[in-house]
């Protein structure tokens, strides 16, 4: 079995994340998604709308996700490869090169991301509606 990580806030979840997911998961067989803390989006510079455990509960309930663990820091992703028996590690290519010291513990793929859409563009686009 082909296990695939891949690691996000994943905020008011959209077709963007969706497309990323979909992806990595069609690239094995089984894919974990280490999903940030509230704790660490704050390190991040992040606030997202929805709390962890919402947001853990969407990911779960999307059919490309096998199993949700939580990031809580930058540097936990060569233990989470290890325990987990990662075999694929995958981002958007908004983070091309940032991980590559990985490749010494699995393959490294990043995937385009999808134009025209974000969490933050979400959040504009409702304000500059009202
Ligand atoms: N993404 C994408 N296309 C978009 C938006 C996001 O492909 N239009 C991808 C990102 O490249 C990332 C994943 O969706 O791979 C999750 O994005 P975010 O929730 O914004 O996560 P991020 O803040 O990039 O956190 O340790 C890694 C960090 O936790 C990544």
């Amino acid at each position: 079995m082909k296990k695939v990580i891949t690691y996000g806030t994943f905020d008011l979840i959209h077709h963007g994340h969706i497309n990323i997911l979909k992806r990595a998961k069609d690239l094995g067989d089984y894919l974990v998604v280490g999903l940030s803390s509230d704790e660490f989006n704050a390190l991040k510079g992040k606030a997202a709308y929805h709390s962890f455990e919402e947001r853990k509960m969407i990911l779960e309930a999307i059919k490309y996700v096998d199993e949700v663990i939580p990031e809580h820091n930058w540097g936990q992703k060569v233990s989470d490869i290890k325990s987990n028996n990662i075999d694929l590690f995958v981002m958007g290519s908004d983070w091309e090169g940032k991980f590559d010291e990985l490749k010494e513990h699995c393959d490294v793929v990043y995937l385009p991301r999808t134009e025209g859409i974000s969490t933050s563009k979400i959040k504009t686009d409702l304000l500059n509606q009202q």
